[in-house]
């Protein structure tokens, strides 16, 4: 792999950290209100998989999506814009931090926990008909996994043959359910085969690892027009949402899984290897903290939605 390309990897899993922090912040100013879930942690899983995608691919993601939607490309300003709620936002504020939409990226979010599987294969079934070269890709937990929409997604999918690479991203907790506690068959890619799905495991806090299952899985989605289920063990570092008084792991379980942070795995190999220096890393850290205050001044100086507006696009796109 080029040395660019290595940058580009690290610079998105920064992005998306240094990005989350300040919302962090911003939620507790109270200049970001509603829900808001945070991917800290689990930054090598988008960032790994979107590499191996086209720019017409679906990408449809959960409620916490800020990660997918950085990795695709989406300008961070209308993202935090939508957090805040101004009309600049990328679903205009009226979505929030669950919500975010790109027509472009052909990239959203989803509050509904499995809600989206279904809509992946319908959107696969779509290209196919339509004999276009697109794949739909679906990020989701392994909560929503336990959710029935989960198997009827895999069993369509597989019964009509269509381009949708599943990624489940396994953190091992669904809000404070673990998952030994939600599903009777704990190795999540014992499911895919059931389905007679073609399924690989990844170590989801290695963006290398990542990369290099999800090439390989998209190449197969889009050469045989089938599903694939990649499988992606990754952690959440922060609480749930933030409401979430974190009484159902351990702290120690955190601090150990944060010694495989995939920002600092890749760079401190880059650094082992001499592929990069210090200084790139200030750079990037530089450039990251630039955009990340342009994405805040952009949101900070947007315009509220008038109250006139407020039922406009509830039944029509007018
Ligand atoms: C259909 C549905 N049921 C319940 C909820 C409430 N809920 C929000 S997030 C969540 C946990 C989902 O866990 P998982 O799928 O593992 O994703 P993670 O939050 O860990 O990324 C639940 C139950 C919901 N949003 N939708």
């Amino acid at each position: 792999m080029e040395k660019a390309q290595y940058l580009r990897l690290l610079y998105q899993m920064l992005l998306i950290r240094r990005f989350e922090e300040k919302c962090a912040e911003m939620y507790a100013k109270t200049n970001i209100r509603g829900f808001l879930h945070l991917y800290i942690g689990e930054e090598a899983v988008a960032v790994g998989v979107t590499q191996a995608l086209a720019g017409d691919d679906y990408v449809l993601a959960t409620y916490r999506e800020h990660g997918h939607a950085l990795a695709r490309g989406m300008d961070a300003g209308a993202i935090m814009a939508e957090m805040y709620g101004k009309q600049e936002g990328c679903s205009r504020g009226r979505g929030g931090s669950m919500h975010l939409f790109d027509g472009q990226k052909l990239c959203g979010g989803n509050a509904i926990v499995a809600g989206h599987l279904s809509m992946a294969v319908g959107m696969a079934l779509a290209a196919k008909k339509q004999q276009q070269n697109r794949i739909a890709c679906c990020f989701f937990g392994e909560g929503a996994a336990a959710e029935g929409e989960f198997h009827e997604a895999m069993n369509l999918a597989a019964l009509w043959q269509v381009p949708v690479l599943f990624v489940c991203e396994n953190n091992y907790y669904a809000m404070g359910t673990a998952l030994r506690f939600s599903h009777a068959v704990q190795e999540l890619e014992k499911k895919g085969p059931a389905y007679g799905i073609e399924t690989a495991v990844a170590d989801g806090m290695d963006v290398l690892a990542v990369e290099r299952a999800a090439r390989e899985a998209v190449e197969k989605v889009r050469a045989a027009g089938k599903p694939y289920f990649l499988v992606c063990n990754t952690y959440r570092f922060r609480a749930h949402s933030m409401f979430d008084a974190e009484l159902y792991r351990d702290k120690s379980e955190v601090e150990e899984w944060k010694k495989r942070d995939p920002i600092p795995r890749l760079s401190d190999f880059l650094l082992t290897k001499k592929v990069i220096t210090e200084q790139d890393i200030e750079d990037l850290e530089n450039r990251v903290a630039a955009e990340v205050q342009k994405a805040v001044d952009f949101a900070e100086g947007g315009t509220w939605e008038p109250v006139e507006q407020l039922t406009k696009f509830v039944y029509s796109s007018d």
